[in-house]
């Protein structure tokens, strides 16, 4: 089974997402374990600090590495990965996302501010992934990001094996549009073809409707 800690210094974050919908099952299911820590535990003053300023000059807060050296270096087993969540990152793929969910051991590192302490990076950080070119004011969204793209690589956690190899991504193309009941809503209808039975012409149907709209919204897919 595949074990993720999760070092954040918003703990509470991750409550719901861990609880709810296809992921909580696949916890429950004991198809993954996934624990949070909050950083502060392994903080040694009195007031619970784990940042400070930065050296340099500049604003906001900089994690400091004796809390993360210590947090890190306890929750550790040989051949784990510890991932540290930031803009500057490899951009997530699903092929990292696949390959995290291989994994025996991943550690997820969640920033705060404007960042964290170099020392930490060259010490305890095996890899460093973003989420996109935008800026979130912590990184515990990030890993809760990244959790969910890997759980459903991992067998079970979906419930329909198929499910996996349609979805966008998996073939470079995007989505397909889907209906269901009823088959017409409010003067809307439904594709003639997806109620014709005809398996060979709607699969047809599909893959056109995917590259019209991969060439509209995401040419640079079809490249
Ligand atoms: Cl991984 N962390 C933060 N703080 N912001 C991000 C991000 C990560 N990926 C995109 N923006």
């Amino acid at each position: 089974m595949l074990r993720i800690d999760v070092l954040t210094l918003f703990p509470r974050m991750l409550d719901g997402f861990l609880a709810e919908s296809i992921l909580g099952k696949g916890i429950a299911a004991q198809h993954l374990a996934v624990s949070v820590h909050d950083l502060r535990a392994w903080s040694t003053d009195k007031h619970r600090t784990a940042d400070d300023r930065p050296f340099g000059g500049g604003a906001g807060m900089v994690l400091k590495p004796e809390p993360v050296f210590a947090a890190i270096e306890q929750l550790q087993s040989p051949g784990c990965c510890r991932i540290y969540l930031t803009p500057d990152g490899t951009p997530l793929s699903p092929t990292l996302a696949h390959d995290f969910s291989k994994q025996q051991h991943l550690i997820f590192l969640s920033g705060h501010y404007e960042g964290i302490d170099q020392r930490i990076r060259d010490g305890v950080i095996d890899q460093e992934v973003s989420i996109g070119d935008y800026v979130l004011t912590n990184g515990t969204l990030a890993a809760a990001v990244v959790i969910d793209a890997l759980a459903r690589f991992i067998p079970g956690v979906l419930g329909e094996e198929k499910s996996l190899t349609h979805e966008s991504f998996t073939n470079k193309l995007l989505d397909f549009p889907q209906y269901t009941r009823p088959a017409e809503f409010r003067g809307m209808s439904v594709p003639e073809i997806l109620l014709s039975g005809n398996h060979a012409e709607i699969e047809k149907w599909r893959h056109a409707r995917q590259v019209e709209k991969t060439r509209l919204v995401r040419p640079d897919l079809l490249k």
